[in-house]
């Protein structure tokens, strides 16, 4: 069925934005003022909230589920919160299951993830757009650097400007520190934007910066080589948690797996079959 899903969905497909950040920055507020601002122009949503980290307690998603809250009654809205627990193949896995099968349905998919180790890595391969909320005090540009949040995003975002002149010091500490690296998409700048989530400021500009990044993604053949290139990291992520180097290496290496990821072709099909091939190797009983 995924298959299906991933070969019928029309080109280019509903945006896929990822909103990554440290805890309490204020990116479920965010997608809740969001999902009031974006819903009334009758698109529709759909947000998966990723945290890794909620084994047993849950707290983390209850609280989600209580704040965005805008769609409760509303059908065009869908969310959905994935923890670790649930998932026998690995959260990466279910999640990309989760988000093509969203973007099938909706006008938008949302994936909220805690900045915090892998899930980051794995959202900013997983979206089209990458947006990194920070709160105000956050950090000065050297921590930004140290902690390696300048490169991915293609959208900042400071939230709580209503706390005061904080916010606009740490836009200013990202927006400087953008001219200094490396950028994944040299093309493209990214905005930093001041907003408060809890009031709804700024937040048509939010909208207005990823309707922007998606217009210059899908112009010139952009979107596809990204996601493209977001399918192979995946894969090999996959590949690498249920087999380890020694799977890949199996199949000729990481090179030789990119190239068998054909134009077009499920990746599902694809981790399917490469998975059956190191089983081989292996000489496991299927
Ligand atoms: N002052 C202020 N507080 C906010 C704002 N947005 C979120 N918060 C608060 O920050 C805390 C964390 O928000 P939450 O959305 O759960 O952050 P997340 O962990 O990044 O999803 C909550 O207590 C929010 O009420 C804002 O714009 N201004
Ligand atoms: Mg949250």
């Amino acid at each position: 069925m995924l298959e299906t899903l991933e070969r019928e969905t029309p080109a280019p497909g509903a945006p896929r934005v990822g909103l990554t950040g440290p805890p309490g920055a204020g990116k479920s507020t965010l997608l809740d003022a969001l999902v009031r601002t974006l819903r009334p122009r009758g698109e529709t949503l759909a947000i998966v909230a990723v945290d890794p980290s909620s084994q047993q307690s849950g707290g983390a998603l209850l609280g989600d589920r209580a704040r965005v809250r805008s769609g409760a009654a509303d059908e065009g809205v869908f969310l959905r919160s994935m923890a670790a627990r649930d998932q026998l193949g690995g959260l990466a896995e279910a999640t990309r299951a989760g988000v093509t099968i969203l973007a099938a349905a909706f006008d938008r998919v949302l994936v909220e993830t805690v900045g915090v180790g892998q899930s980051e890595v794995e959202v900013a391969s997983l979206v089209d757009t990458l947006v990194y909320v920070a709160s105000p005090g956050a950090g000065d540009l050297l921590q930004f650097m140290k902690a390696g949040v300048l490169e991915a995003p293609d959208l900042f975002v400071v939230n709580k400007a209503d706390l005061g002149p904080a916010a606009e010091r740490t836009a200013g500490e990202l927006a400087g520190g953008l001219g200094l690296g490396e950028r994944r998409d040299a093309g493209w700048t990214p905005p930093v934007l001041l907003v408060s989530a809890r009031d709804g400021a700024g937040i048509e500009a939010v909208a207005e910066a990823l309707g922007a990044h998606f217009e210059y993604l899908s112009a010139g053949g952009r979107l596809a080589g990204r996601r493209r290139r977001g399918v192979e990291a995946w894969l090999l992520r996959a590949l690498e948690t249920r087999y380890g180097s020694y799977g890949i290496e199996q199949l000729g290496g990481e090179t030789a797996v990119r190239g068998r990821l054909d134009e077009g072709a499920s990746a599902f099909a694809a981790l399917a079959h490469l998975a059956d091939e190191i089983e081989e190797t292996l000489g496991k009983p299927r």
